[in-house]
């Protein structure tokens, strides 16, 4: 393992690593999905850990600048501090490197309104595969100057360069931030619900879902209280980004959606306290499905319209392949990307499930969500696991341009060697 304080350091390494066509891996905090830092024999992993520095917060510029290493939740704090806020967020913040959320385009919960990682870096600082340092740290919203370059290296997983620093924007700090939880009709009411509160113009920064059984799993491991009744088909977490109208605004669209029957109850939360609680939920499923062990678990997005037929047809998918495994959805269903579970009947593993159930559940999942021109890896990314979907998936000509954009970056094949692309 390298592990490089500077991006000078990093160019070293890379150029040794060309001459001596070593494959590289860039490590960040290691919180993916897809085994995208998961090193074969004979390469070199090359963490990043130690380039860690805020080297500037403007907050008159609207941005800040951070090495690789730096840990994303030290980066929304020195954003706070300066009463800015970064909105990328997601529940491996406190772990994740910027330069890791970076290469893979991470997503997370405010991708509804901010969208993803590439959507606020302004620049970036790379060191390509031979070695050379690449100073692309701009600070304007507006920078049409040719291909845009970084917008490649964004979401390559480490397979075209080597990210080293980024300029980031800063968004102004909401004064407050609202969120209840609702327990839902149905998972089918679900964007009703968040278009009703967006053309009430409540300004919704998250919308997460809880699909049948999802806030049931959270509450598995009896340290949180439900907030609403665990008992409903579907429940949401909504958090607006707010100034002072916007709790009447919420709590009389919600109050409306109770008339009408597409909620069934709901809590706004009172203080900070209750907000935290309310996030912890949405962590806890992510956890309860830790616990639990997954037969599969798919990553997909869809387009909002077609979220509630997405599922159904799903669940019908399911009825006749999955006996007793218990199906979770839930996720980010405000920007349409919904995590897909599918865990064993409780009591057993994963072991135990039906040979070959996986792979039919993933073909399930990933050719509903391409016929409805969604994707089939929405914010974990291909890494080492999703290959063969990608080659089976996406369209060939995307495929062959890939492959031209890798040999041409990466001429030596030394870059992240077995991600994405062989
Ligand atoms: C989350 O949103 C993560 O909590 C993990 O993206 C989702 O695969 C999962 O369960
Ligand atoms: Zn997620």
């Amino acid at each position: 393992m390298a592990r490089p304080s500077s991006t000078a350091e990093v160019a070293h390494v890379l150029r040794i690593c060309a001459e001596e066509r070593i494959g590289v891996v860039p490590l960040g905090g290691a919180t993916g999905f897809v085994g995208g830092t998961r090193a074969p024999q004979g390469t070199l992993l090359l963490s990043m850990a130690r380039m860690n520095t805020i080297r500037a917060i403007e907050p008159a510029n609207g941005c800040i600048e951070v090495e690789a290493g730096c840990l994303l939740a030290n980066a929304q704090a020195a954003a706070m501090d300066a009463s800015m806020s970064l909105s990328l967020s997601f529940g491996a913040e406190g772990s994740a490197q910027i330069g890791g959320a970076l290469a893979t385009n991470a997503g997370g919960f405010r991708a509804l309104r901010f969208g993803s990682a590439r959507d606020i870096c302004l620049g970036i600082e790379a060191v390509t595969s031979d070695g050379a340092i690449w100073n692309g740290l701009r600070k304007v919203r507006k920078d049409n100057t040719g291909y845009d370059l970084k917008h490649l290296l964004i979401g390559s997983e480490g397979t075209l360069a080597v990210i080293c620093a980024a300029v980031l924007r800063l968004d102004p700090k909401p004064v407050q931030r609202i969120c209840a939880v609702v327990a839902l009709q149905s998972e089918g009411v679900t964007i009703g619900l968040l278009r009703q509160l967006q053309g009430a113009g409540a300004v919704v920064s998250a919308f997460e879902l809880f699909g049948e059984g999802g806030l049931a799993l959270a509450l598995e491991d009896g340290s949180a209280m439900a907030p609403v009744n665990v008992d409903a088909a579907a429940h949401a977490l909504i958090e607006i980004d707010a100034d002072a109208g916007s709790r009447s605004l919420l709590e009389a669209t919600l109050a409306k959606a109770l008339e009408s029957g597409i909620i069934s109850d709901a809590v706004v939360a009172q203080s900070e306290a209750q907000r935290a609680r309310f996030w912890q939920l949405r962590e806890a499923t992510t956890d309860g499905i830790g616990r639990a062990g997954w037969i599969a678990s798919a990553d997909v997005s869809v387009p909002l319209g077609e979220l509630a037929a997405y599922l159904s047809d799903i669940r019908e998918g399911l009825k006749q392949e999955a006996g007793a495994a218990r199906f979770i959805a839930y996720g980010h269903a405000g920007d349409g990307n919904l995590h897909l579970n599918l865990l064993p009947a409780k009591g057993e593993t994963p072991e135990q499930a039906p040979v070959g159930l996986d792979a039919r559940f993933y073909r399930l999942c990933y050719s509903q969500a391409m016929r409805r021109s969604g994707s089939f890896s929405a914010e974990h990314g291909i890494g080492r696991t999703k290959m063969s979907a990608l080659a089976h998936y996406l369209d060939p000509v995307e495929l062959a341009l890939m492959k031209s954009v890798k040999h041409a970056l990466d001429p030596l094949g030394i870059m992240n060697p077995g991600v994405i692309i062989d």
